[in-house]
């Protein structure tokens, strides 16, 4: 599969949502994600007017939000479909069934309302994938598990990083794939890989951080989505050449693993 195209492979994906975004990334010719980690609601959409063009994803932390309110939504919104990308709500959800179930349909934030994609540990259980399908799947969302973290020290290894597979596995209808550093061989089911942890420059960030080239995580790892945040819009970057740059630099390592023996 690693030999596949974004749009060959959206055949063998069951969930809609997971054909629907291998098939955009192939038209928009990008596997990069813009990790928007700003507070301001103005701020963060005038970037995301920026760099839309670019990216076949966005990525999102709402908590973080200073000023978040029905009206970002709507505007996230529009822009989803003014530029053609996804929104992932990187809500990370580690709690049982339950109350994921709730966190993930109701309080301020709504997100399954507005949110393509969303994530979770999986430190609690398979509940958790079971409460988050019981909301997500009717909407047509998708889901990722956190099976590897970018930090260091991350305790998402071995035996954890397994079972989350399995789990996975089970829940293909919904799961769409992973938040790792590389593609797992040997699934009975293809999966979308998304790697954080990206940057071109710099190696961390002294709070754990650990970064990786497009190329080092696509063409060696064979991962499938590039997710970069402090790269594109950190102090004193140009946000449009540096999405360029990065779109770039991952879609050339797609190109250059498709060609590979
Ligand atoms: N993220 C990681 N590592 C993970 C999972 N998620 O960095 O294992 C998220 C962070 C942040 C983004 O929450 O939003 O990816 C990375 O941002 P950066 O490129 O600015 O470091």
């Amino acid at each position: 599969r690693l030999n596949y195209q974004y749009s060959q492979r959206a055949d063998g994906l069951s969930n809609p949502l997971a054909k629907a975004l291998l098939a955009l990334m192939e038209q928009k010719q990008s596997n990069l994600s813009v990790a928007v980690d700003l507070t301001k609601k103005a701020d963060i959409l005038a970037l995301i007017e920026k760099i839309g063009p670019f990216v076949c994803v966005i990525k999102t932390h709402v908590d973080v939000i200073e000023d978040f309110d029905q009206d970002f939504v709507q505007q996230l919104t529009a822009l989803s479909e003014k530029h053609r990308f996804f929104i992932f709500e990187d809500r990370k959800f580690a709690d049982i069934g339950n109350t994921v179930k709730l966190q993930y349909s109701s309080g301020v934030y709504k997100i399954a309302s507005w949110a393509h994609i969303t994530n979770c540990h999986t430190v609690p259980g398979e509940g958790i994938v079971q409460g988050l399908k019981e909301v997500g799947l009717p909407l047509g969302r998708g889901l990722l598990l956190l099976a590897e973290m970018s930090s260091k020290g991350s305790l998402a290894t071995g035996s954890y990083t397994e079972t989350t597979l399995e789990w996975a596995e089970k829940h293909s209808d919904f799961c769409i794939g992973f938040i790792a550093g590389r593609r797992f061989p040997n699934l009975q089911h293809d999966f979308i890989t998304m790697s954080p942890g990206i940057g071109l420059d710099v190696k961390g960030d002294g709070m754990g951080q650990q970064y990786r080239t497009p190329h080092e995580v696509i063409v060696n790892c064979g991962s499938d989505i590039i997710i970069v945040g402090r790269g594109i819009y950190g102090a004193g970057r140009d946000p449009v050449v540096e999405a360029q740059r990065y779109k770039k630099a991952g879609w050339d390592a797609y190109q250059e693993r498709l060609t590979k023996k």
